[in-house]
This record gives structure tokens, C-alpha cells and sequence, in this order.
């Protein structure tokens, strides 16, 4: 099932989401539901708070070409545990700051821990797209979006025209 995305500002997108104590048939079903909506909005990542849900739970698919197979990921209670020194610059996006793009400098890569959809821990390197992609969804745990990393004269200009977009969505 689709659920709907919350769209920036809403206090949801600025908890701190605590860790997911045990993986029930439940937390299995929302992790489906995140994926079919990433799929469909479309997006390569999706986080819990995004969909209004304050558990430690993303989904991720960075595979861009679509001759090549799918690779959906779900990770429970994922950690950043090792970071390069070297850093990349992605012009990033986010399904809740819809058509807003901006360049984030982040460690270009990432080794990660996280529990799979069976309880099992699980630990991968991850660079390129991958590695920038879960970095944001990581961050959307901590309450922070990637428009936190922008001074703060363009973050006001990217909140101002989501307060707009959402006052205009809210009269359609
Ligand atoms: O977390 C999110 O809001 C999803 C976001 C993830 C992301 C994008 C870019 C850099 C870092 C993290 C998105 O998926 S935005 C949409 C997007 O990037 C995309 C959509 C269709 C095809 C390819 C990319
Ligand atoms: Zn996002």
C-alpha cells in the first residue's frame, strides 16, 4: 500500500527517531508499503518519518537504470560505523522538498551496519550513489534534511516556497 509523503516543514521531519526494538510482521508490512511508494514517486530513498512513521527504518534502491534488476534494501536501526576521509558533492533531492535540488559534500564512502528484514545484522561498504543516498536517509533519522547543510539564507528560501506549495495543496 502507497502512503502518502509528508512535505517539509512538519515537526515529524525534525524528530530524532528511536531504535526499532524487535522486527514484527508489522514493521515488515510498513518497510513494504516505503518501498512501493519510493518506487512510485519515484525516489531511490525512503525514511520512516518521511511517511510520518518515528521508527529507525529506511529503504533504498539506487539502481538507476531500469533495464538493469531491481536492488530494493531495507535496513532496521541502520549506523554509520566508518566514514573516507575523501568527500564527493551530489546535487541531492528529497521526496519531502519536492523539485528543490542542491549541492551536499558528504564522505564519498560509507561502511554500514543494520539489522535485515529477518532480524539478521548485516554490515556493507558503500560509495557512489549508494553512499550519498544512505547518508540523507540516515540523516532523515536524526531529524536533519539535506537543506540543513545550505546557508541559511537559502534554506529560508526553500522552506518559504514549501509553505507555499502545501497552503496551495491544502486549497486544491
Ligand atoms: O529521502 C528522500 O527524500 C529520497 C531522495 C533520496 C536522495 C536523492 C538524491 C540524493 C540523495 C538522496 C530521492 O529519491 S529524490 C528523487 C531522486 O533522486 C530520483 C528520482 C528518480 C530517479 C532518480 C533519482
Ligand atoms: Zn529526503
Amino acid at each position: 500500500m502507497k502512503r502518502p509523503i509528508l512535505i517539509h516543514p512538519d515537526p515529524r521531519l525534525k524528530k530524532v527517531c528511536p531504535p526499532v526494538a524487535d522486527i514484527s510482521d508489522e514493521l515488515r508490512a510498513l518497510a513494504d508499503d516505503m518501498l512501493e511508494t519510493m518506487y512510485d514517486a519515484p525516489g531511490i530513498g525512503l525514511a520512516a518519518p518521511q511517511v510520518g512513521v518515528l521508527d529507525r527504518l529506511i529503504v533504498l534502491d539506487c539502481v538507476k537504470d531500469e533495464a538493469a534488476p531491481a536492488q530494493p534494501m531495507v535496513m532496521f536501526n541502520p549506523e554509520v560505523l566508518a566514514v573516507s576521509d575523501e568527500l564527493n558533492v551530489y546535487e541531492e533531492g528529497c521526496l519531502s522538498i519536492p523539485d528543490q535540488y542542491a549541492e551536499v559534500e558528504r564522505p564519498r564512502e560509507v561502511r554500514i551496519g543494520w539489522l535485515d528484514r529477518d532480524g539478521n545484522p548485516q554490515e556493507q561498504d558503500f560509495d557512489g550513489l549508494w553512499a550519498t543516498c544512505v547518508q540523507h536517509e540516515i540523516d532523515h533519522l536524526n531529524g536533519k534534511l539535506f537543506i540543513d547543510y545550505l546557508k541559511p539564507l537559502r534554506r529560508q528560501m526553500i522552506t518559504r516556497k514549501m509553505q507555499k506549495l502545501k497552503r496551495e495543496k491544502a486549497r486544491a
